[in-house]
Parts: structure tokens; sequence; C-alpha cells
């Protein structure tokens, strides 16, 4: 008889190395004591692929994959390396990431075709369960999508019927994924010589669908060989997902379900409550969340909550879905993509309700060891596992699919099984900030512009605004490159605007509260947060809502004295922990707005040098704004600074300033030819 070969237990990660985060640290032991694994310990297991992190490995093909290692001798004399067709290491390095655009601008931009597509129901009082609620925004976007919000009649200017408005928006939000002619109407709304740049280089995107389909066919064997041309619609297609999909999402999420304006709430695993039904939202669409926390509002669920002994309903939010319903409603943030595991192995998760984007497969297996109900909601975001519930959401009956899932959990709190262990940590933290928010809290309630935090940018006591955005990598230590890039930047007086999961890791470390900056921040920055009261690092949402800085440093240019565009300004991007098709769309149409845009962990491009380059330096030339990655957290934030500088220099804003109250002609003395 054969000898059974002794199969090797897999490793499991030692917490304290793999999370800066206690709570997570505690969680992640009692995982392994259940003998649970989770994402800490898989990536433990499983090593990255050489060749396929260089980027130089090609599937696009049956004949493939090829395989294009960079030589140990490296390819300064000559780079002969090709895959059975010819591909060279550039088409190769540069058609997968363009594939990684279309990948990331297809996620933000579905999801907000999904956004339009309610929202032009709730506009023709199609479904009850959603109403317009922000008019004001409304008649703000209209114009931007070539909407009358005036008409005249009989020589008089009369507003137009508010409803028939909305209409008119949702349809002509919608007809951006598809029209036939013209461009993304949104490109407009860019600093016009940004504009004007994307016209002159052939990248103001068609139509949203159109770029992303374009990918795919140029990236088909025997296509597009040439990897300029490739990175030319890739910058056209995360352009339509920046200034396009993303934006419209945004838009239509703040007219549908409000504008976000600052409130207090809290962060980290310690916001759930032994005693309460535990209800744990995740993903990305706020259609579903939105829904679920009305529902869980009601008095109706509470006395039903009340009678299966719970003293209430305790809701979290995971990942951008959390940011969303956070900004909003003060719903509280369980925590970052990297928990979502965590939250059922406290043994006290009732329900975890998931739409798309960013949900582990895992959760099926981990929600088996307890009493977890894992829900899935979206008709396009199914599981294979049989413990998984779908109730699929629809406009049409939201409310009724929300109270069937509300109660759900509600009846599931009495069949709880494991010990509820749920760590303690949890943190204050100030979110919903956004574009009028900053205009009201810098610019002041005279002025209501963006004059205050120019002036105090050209006065030197903001040195500069960061961008620091993005998802956790398994492969880097949870949390650890999100807070030291964060605190090296506001220790040297630059404001941070943070989405994503790196607002979720600021706010579990207490970053986004006003009195973090006496802690953390430099004097200049420490003095403007505490003249204010912000903190110095502003929650403005969700990826999607990346957007929003794109139209804050817009207003950053508007107000005058930095120059005319977004790369004349002291910005800079960041993404330190890394790891969706999303961020790169985002990283790129960073750059290919003007920002200096700097990745942590890892980014599939050093197998072809060539390519690497024209990233890294050659879009400088071309657009202001480049790719960089830099792994070392404080190397990445001081190379974003070392940027800042840069354009402080170009600006002549460098030496330390008078503190004079500026006016709009010294400001625009000030703008650079
Ligand atoms: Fe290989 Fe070319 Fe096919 Fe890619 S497209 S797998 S490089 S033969
Ligand atoms: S959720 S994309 S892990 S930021 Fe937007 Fe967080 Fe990254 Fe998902």
């Amino acid at each position: 008889m054969a000898e059974e070969k002794a199969k090797k237990a897999p490793k499991v990660a030692d917490p304290k190395a793999v999370s800066v985060d206690t709570a997570t640290q505690e969680m992640l032991k009692r995982a392994q004591d259940l003998g649970i694994d989770t994402a800490f310990d898989r990536a433990e297991n499983l090593k990255p692929c050489n060749i396929g992190s260089q980027g130089t490995c090609c599937k696009n093909c049956g004949m493939g994959p090829c395989r294009l290692p960079l030589p140990k001798s490296g390819v300064e004399d000559g780079d002969d390396r090709k895959g059975i067709c010819g591909a060279t290491a550039n088409t190769v390095a540069a058609r997968n990431f363009v594939r990684m655009i279309a990948a990331g601008a297809a996620a933000h931009s579905d999801h907000g075709r999904a956004v339009a597509e309610v929202f032009l129901s709730a506009a023709r009082k199609e479904t009850d369960a959603y109403q317009i609620k922000d008019t004001q925004k409304l008649l703000e976007v209209a114009p931007h999508l070539g909407v009358e919000t005036t008409v005249e009649k009989d020589g008089e200017v009369l507003d137009r019927d508010i409803d028939e408005i909305a209409v008119e928006v949702g349809e002509k939000a919608i007809a951006e994924w598809g029209k036939d002619e013209g461009e993304v109407l949104y490109c407009k709304r860019a600093p016009e010589p940004r504009y004007e740049l994307w016209k002159k280089m052939g990248v103001v995107p068609r139509n949203i669908d159109r770029e992303i389909v374009e990918i795919m066919h140029r990236t088909h064997i025997g296509v597009d060989q040439d990897y300029k041309n490739l990175m030319k619609q890739g910058t056209r297609c995360a352009i339509a997902d920046g200034w396009g999909g993303s934006m419209l999402a945004t838009d239509l999420q703040d007219i549908l379900f409000g504008t976000p304006y600052p409130l207090q709430s809290e962060a980290n695993l310690g916001i759930m409550k032994e005693d309460h039904v535990n209800i744990i939202i995740h993903g990305h669409e706020p259609i579903l969340s939105e829904m679920i926390v009305a529902v869980a509002q009601s008095q109706e669920m509470l006395d039903y909550a009340k009678e299966k002994g719970a003293k209430g309903i305790q809701m979290g939010g995971i990942c951008c879905t959390a940011n969303e319903i956070l900004q909003r409603h003060g719903v509280p943030l369980a925590g970052t993509f990297l928990q979502q595991e965590l939250a059922i192995v406290t043994g006290a998760c009732d329900a975890m309700v998931v739409d798309i984007q960013c949900i582990f497969q895992n959760l099926a297996n981990v929600a088996k060891c307890f009493h977890t109900k894992l829900i899935t909601t979206h008709p396009i975001a199914k599981m294979e596992q049989d413990n998984v519930i779908h109730i699929e959401f629809d406009e049409h009956h939201a409310l009724e699919d929300a109270k069937k899932i509300v109660k759900m959990a509600i009846d599931n709190f009495t069949e709880r099984k494991a010990e509820v262990m749920i760590p303690k940590q949890k943190s204050v933290c100030i979110a919903g900030f956004g574009v009028e928010s900053i205009k009201y809290h810098l610019g002041g309630s005279f002025r209501g512009d963006y004059f205050t935090l120019n002036d105090n940018i050209i006065n030197g006591r903001i040195r500069g605004i960061g961008g620091v955005v993005g998802c956790n990598n398994a492969r880097t230590k949870h949390n650890e490159g999100h807070l030291t890039v964060v605190k090296e930047l506001i220790k040297n007086d630059v404001i941070v605007l943070t989405t994503g999961c790196n607002a979720i890791a600021c706010a579990m470390e207490g970053l986004l509260t006003p009195e973090t900056a006496a802690v953390y921040c430099g004097p200049g920055l420490a003095e403007v947060c505490e003249t204010v009261g912000i903190p110095p690092v502003l929650h403005l949402g969700s990826c999607v809502d990346n957007s929003r800085i794109l139209l804050a440093a817009t207003e950053v240019v508007k107000a005058g004295g930095l120059g005319k565009d977004i790369s004349d300004l002291p910005v800079a991007g960041s993404a330190p922990e890394w790891m969706s098709e999303k961020a790169i769309s985002i990283g790129h149409y960073f750059v290919a707005s003007g920002v200096y845009t700097v990745f942590g962990v890892t980014l599939p491009v050093s197998g072809a040098p060539v390519f690497q380059d024209y990233l890294y330096k050659e879009f400088e030339k071309m657009y202001g704004g480049m790719w960089d990655l830099v792994v070392d957290p404080i190397e990445h934030a001081q190379k974003m600074i070392a940027h800042i500088d840069k354009k402080r220099k170009a600006l002549g804003i460098d030496k330390a300033r008078e503190r004079v109250l500026m006016d709009m002609a010294d400001r625009q003395k000030l703008d650079v030819a």
C-alpha cells in the first residue's frame, strides 16, 4: 500500500505582524483558534507569481499563457522577449494595464449606471421607495448635462418644473453611457486648459461604455501592439470613469439620497453590540443600503427586535457601502476590506448583507462556522456556496426587500451559537465632507468659496493637498501604509482628502477628528484646523467619490492664485495599500487630470522597463501628472511632499510668506502664465 503523504499544515499569519489594528489582531487570533482561515492566513500560503506581478504574463489567446520574465542581466543591451505572436514585453504589460483600467472603469461606471436607472425611476415616480431629495444639487448638476433650469414665457424667465428637470437629468445621464455622438459632457467641468489638453491629445471620451469596450477589442490578440497607443486609450477610458461614470454616480446619489454634510460617528469592530441585532452591510451601491438603514430604523422593526429579546438594531458598514451610509446617516464603520471576515468571527453578526465589489467569497465559509446569514442581493453578484441566501433587490419593491432582509436578521438574533466576542476598540470620527462643505468650512460664510483654503496654501500654513485613497492589500501590513503616509503628510502641513478604505483606516485611528490636529499636524495645518474646526484629514466618501477630489481640485484652481490647471497645484495622490482594478483606473484618471500619483505595495509594470518609464516619466511631459511606486510609506509621503514643494516653487510661493489676506487682484497677480 502506497504510503500516504502527510499533508503539510497550512501556515497561519502572525496577527501582530499582519495588522497594526489591535481589534483585527484579536479577531484574527480568535479565527485561528477556531480553525477558521482568513485572507491574512491565505496570503501566507499563496505566494504571488513573479512574472504576473511584473505584468509580463499574457493569456489573451489560446497559444499562451506566454510568460516573459525579466532577464537577470536586465534589458539594457536590448530586449528580445516576445510571445508566440511576437508581442513584446511592453505590449503585454500595457495590454494588461489597460485591461485593469477597463475593469475598474466598468465597475465604477456600472455602479453609476444602476444609480442612474433608479434615479430615472424615481424622477418618473415609478417607485415609492426613492425620491429626489436634494433639489438644490439637482439644479446645480442640470446645466452640466445640458438641461435648462429655467424657461422663457412671454418674455419672462420662469423656473422650470423640478420634476421635469429631474426626468431630463435622468435621461441625459443614462445617455452618457451609450450615446452615438458627442463626448462625455462632464469633461467640461475640468479646468479649461485641462479639457483643451485632453482634446489636443485625443483622449476626450465619447461615451462611457464605448471606451471600455474599445479596450477589450484593442487588447485582443493581434490588434493594438503599441504601448503608447494602448495607453492613449487607457487614458480616455480612465477619464470616462473619473469625469464620467464615477462623477455621475456621486452626483445622482447626492440628489437621490442627500448631499453629505459633516457628522459624527464611530469606527472599528467595537461598534457591534452584543445585546443588539447586528446587521453588517458590505459592498458599494447605496441603493440597497439606503433602504436597509431606513427600514432598520423604523419603529416596526425596532419593536420586532425587542420582541426577540434584543435591545435594538445595530447597523455597521464594511468597505465603501460603509462610507456611503456613514456620510449620509452616521451609521458607524465596522471596518475595512480586510476586516470583512472578522466581523463574522465576532459571533455577533446576525446578518451580513452584500451587494457588489470587494466581497470575499470566503465569507460564506466563515458564515458557516457561525449563525450568520450571508445574504447576496445583486443579480450580477452571487456565490456558489449553499449556505448563501440570495434575495434579489429591485427598486420597484425596494422597501419590501429591505424589510425581508432586516426581519431575517432579527429572527436570527436568537440563533447565535458561538460565544460572542466583540473587540472593544472603536474611535470617534467626523465624516461627510464634500465639495460643498469644504466650500462652507474653508470658504467662510460670507465669501463661501475656496478662497480661505487657497490663501492658506499661498501663505504656506497649508503646504499642499494630498488625496490618499484606496484599499487594503493582504500582501502588506493592514493599515500600516495608510496611517504612516497620512500621519507623515499632516505632520508636514499637507491637508489630506481621503476616501475608500483609507478613510476607514483613518477613522479607526481617530484621525478624522479636529482634536487630531494638535497631536499630529505641523504648526501651520494645526492652526488652520483649530481656527476652522475641521479635522486635518477630510473624509470625502467612497471610491466613486474620488470624483469629489477632482472637483475640489477644480474649485481650488477656480478660486485663483494657484495656477490655471490641476497640474499647477501643490497636490499629490496616493494609494498606499491598493489592490483592486478600480484603484488602477482611479490612479490613471488622477494622472490624466495632472496629479502626481504614488502607489504602494507593487505595480504590475516592472517587467517592462520601457513601458514603466513611459508611465513614471513620459506622462508628466504630456499630462503634468505621472505614476510612481514607493513601497516604504515614509519615503512614499516624502516623495509626495517633494512634488508639492516643486509645484510651490513653480508658483513662486515656496518662500515663507507674510500672513496677509489676499484679494482677488492679488491672487490673479500670482497666477502663473
Ligand atoms: Fe502569447 Fe500573443 Fe497569445 Fe498573448 S496574445 S498569449 S503573447 S500568443
Ligand atoms: S471598498 S475598492 S477595498 S477602497 Fe471601495 Fe475599499 Fe478598495 Fe474596495
